[in-house]
């Protein structure tokens, strides 16, 4: 299935055709294979929509951001998030990234014993808030928490980019400690500038990493937002629409958590992070047994 899908990849490049709607093509396939559920998450999320959450995140621009205040357990999330760095930093565990500006120091061991992360991640302002976005109840997909030592580093992640594992998703940073412009913060473009950017620019689906000249030639730096705060403070972005970069920590270092949210007829098997990236993909659900909405965001009605 994946040669077959990779083959007319190929054959559509070749041919000189746009790979996007091959893309949504596949995304369809799926959902067909797939109606109840497909049903079943729209529906969900319709009850769930409420005046609170479903305007946190804009359709239109592709994000949304929150102060510390906003969801409620943010503060022990925090605490845990910062536990999980100290217990790293103590035992240097032995996981590698090929990013050494961007490291993940948390692993499933540390979500059974910190379930405060997960409970976080599936808070009920979340869910409502990342449903109303997809207009269907998502995949709660991968977890981490960040490291990004201070580094003169720009590479990878560090340039303007698109994550293309899906057509739409949400990444949520939460700066675990306070962030400022020198620790790297996560940075981007809303998708609406993101779009006039790429289509100047002629930046398609899997069009590469783009230098800050190029992006600049378009969009304004008063355009460039970052997720400045303090603790507790994040935001959460459509990584696939808007072009983003982050960890330049030229004076500081940055611990960030992050979760992903995408459909649940989303594109590609992995995160996106790569195969050797170790963020968590097997999230701990024994927890939520009996909680039906939660089991359906971590997707076990499906796979289990
Ligand atoms: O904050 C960062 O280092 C950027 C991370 C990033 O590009 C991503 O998660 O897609």
């Amino acid at each position: 299935m994946l040669a077959a899908k990779l083959a007319l990849g190929r054959v559509v490049r070749r041919v000189g055709l746009p790979v996007e709607p091959l893309f949504y093509l596949m995304k369809a396939g799926r959902i067909a294979l797939h109606p109840a559920e497909a049903l079943r998450r729209r529906r969900t999320a319709a009850a769930l929509a409420d005046a609170r959450w479903s305007p946190l995140i804009s359709r239109a621009k592709g994000f949304g951001m929150f102060a510390p205040d906003v969801f409620p357990g943010t503060a022990t999330a925090m605490d845990a998030a910062r536990t999980v760095f100290k217990r790293w930093e103590e035992t240097k565990s032995l996981r590698t990234s090929s990013k050494p500006f961007l490291v993940n120091v948390l692993d499933r061991d540390d979500l059974v014993a910190h379930p405060a992360l997960l409970d976080f991640a599936l808070s009920d302002g979340m869910i409502r808030a990342a449903s109303a976005y997809f207009g269907e109840v998502p995949l709660l997909r991968a977890m981490a928490v960040f490291y990004s030592p201070k580094n003169d580093l720009q590479q990878a992640s560090q340039k303007f980019h698109i994550d293309t594992d899906d057509l739409r998703q949400l990444k949520c940073f939460v700066n675990v400690e306070p962030t400022d412009a020198a620790a790297g913060p996560f940075s981007f473009l809303d998708a609406e500038v993101s779009q006039r950017v790429r289509t100047k620019l002629r930046h398609g689906w899997k069009g590469g990493r783009l230098e800050d000249e190029e992006v600049f030639s378009v969009a304004t730096p008063a355009e460039l937002r970052e997720l400045l705060g303090p603790s507790g403070s994040g935001g959460l972005i459509d990584t696939s629409r808007c072009l983003h970069f982050g960890s330049r920590a030229r004076g500081g270092s940055r611990l960030v958590l992050m979760f992903q949210f995408t459909s649940f007829a989303h594109l590609k098997e992995d995160d996106g992070y790569g195969p050797d990236s170790a963020v968590v993909t097997n999230l701990p659900a024994e927890r939520y047994r009996g909680d039906l909405l939660r089991t359906l965001v971590l997707g076990r009605s499906r796979r289990q």
